[in-house]
């Protein structure tokens, strides 16, 4: 026995991604490498998340990124991490990232791949000064350009063409949840073997719903069927749910309570901050990942009118409304908008 498990219970995230190999017919096994290196920046990172408070790591780093943030230390650190640890395979295209305003080209001295990586480095950084939670969010996908640098074109694909996607969670524990299209698998890192652990196999969106998870402080921005869509959450419509409401303001925290306790996560477009037009949350690397880990675990994810899956991306940063969680719910906020909204515009 170790740290309480026998040897037979051991399934670690290298073990679990191989066997999908088969599955996924990626005979080259990059896709199963790039996985594995995604699991490396995960425990990097949560290395350095850990200890924040001891090292210069917290607080802002002096700059404005693309999305008019203020960066954090910390966002920098995890987005050179994970440039770093795949600039030089030769098994990506290119990347993008959340702090980088342009398609992230593979340097000339190293070959590319068959593979795009989209990732947020480190979503819901600006709650690290508090001890919340944070996550690393990330997309891949298939080139659609044959050879030589990937393009803006190849990052520019919708959902339901993604081979995998997934996040890291630093929070009381670090956990790696991610799918390859068969089901989704949650594993914690055991700090003392610096491996993660498959410890939340299949995981599936309970039925039964416990929570919704919205930012309350916007209602005055809401549109009539978001704002009555919340009173059917809150259990004050006639026909209602009655639901408990948790919100921590970071995204893969939010999502993940969600994911394994089943609810609603909500960020509707926002009517008077022309910024928020379309939502907040960015469609790449945020939205689109997110809805596929939903999806497979039973859920469904929408910008209130149509499956986020299915939105074809226009540009790198672009912002989409997220109703995320139990297809109910979600079907639900589809309802209520075209109910008390009217027609899509355009
Ligand atoms: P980033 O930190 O990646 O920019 O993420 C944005 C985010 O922090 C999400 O994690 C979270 O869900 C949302 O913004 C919170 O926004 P608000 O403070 O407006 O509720």
């Amino acid at each position: 026995m170790s740290d309480g498990m026998n040897a037979a219970q051991i399934i670690t995230i290298e073990r679990h991604i191989l066997e999908q190999q088969y599955r996924l017919g990626d005979t080259s096994g990059h896709l199963i490498n790039i996985l594995y290196d995604v699991a490396l920046c995960g425990k990097i990172i949560a290395s350095n998340v850990i200890q924040a408070g001891l090292t210069d790591t917290l607080g802002r780093a002096g700059e404005e990124n693309v999305q008019g943030e203020q960066v954090m230390k910390m966002d920098k650190f995890a987005d050179s991490t994970i440039f770093r640890l795949n600039d030089h395979t030769g098994r990506l295209a290119c990347m993008a990232s959340e702090e980088n305003a342009d398609v992230i080209a593979i340097p000339d001295k190293y070959p590319t791949g068959k593979y795009v990586l989209l990732y947020d480095p480190l979503d819901g950084s600006s709650n690290m000064d508090y001890n919340v939670s944070v996550g690393t969010i990330f997309a891949i996908y298939q080139r659609k350009s044959t050879d030589g640098r990937g393009t803006l074109d190849d990052c520019l694909q919708p959902g339901r063409k993604l081979v995998a996607a997934g996040y890291v969670i630093y929070g009381s524990s670090t956990m790696m949840v991610y799918t390859t299209g068969f089901g989704v698998h949650g594993f914690t890192l055991n700090r003392r073997w610096g491996e993660f652990i498959l410890s939340h196999p299949n995981i599936r969106i309970p039925e039964k719903p416990q929570f919704y998870s919205v930012n309350t402080g916007n209602e005055r921005f809401w549109s009539p069927g978001v704002l009555r869509y919340m009173r059917y959450l809150q259990g004050g419509e006639e026909v209602s749910v009655n639901l408990s409401c948790r919100y921590i303001g970071s995204l893969v925290a939010d999502f993940h309570r969600n994911l394994l306790a089943g609810g609603v996560f909500c960020y509707p477009a926002d009517r008077k901050d022309p910024k928020k037009a379309h939502g907040k949350l960015r469609l790449l690397y945020e939205a689109a990942p997110l809805a596929l880990i939903a999806e497979q675990a039973g859920g469904y994810a929408s910008d209130g009118r149509k499956p986020i899956l299915d939105i074809q991306p226009t540009s790198l940063h672009q912002r989409v409304p997220l109703f995320i969680g139990n297809t109910d719910l979600v079907n639900q906020a589809e309802e209520y908008i075209s109910k008390f909204d009217g027609p899509a515009a355009g």
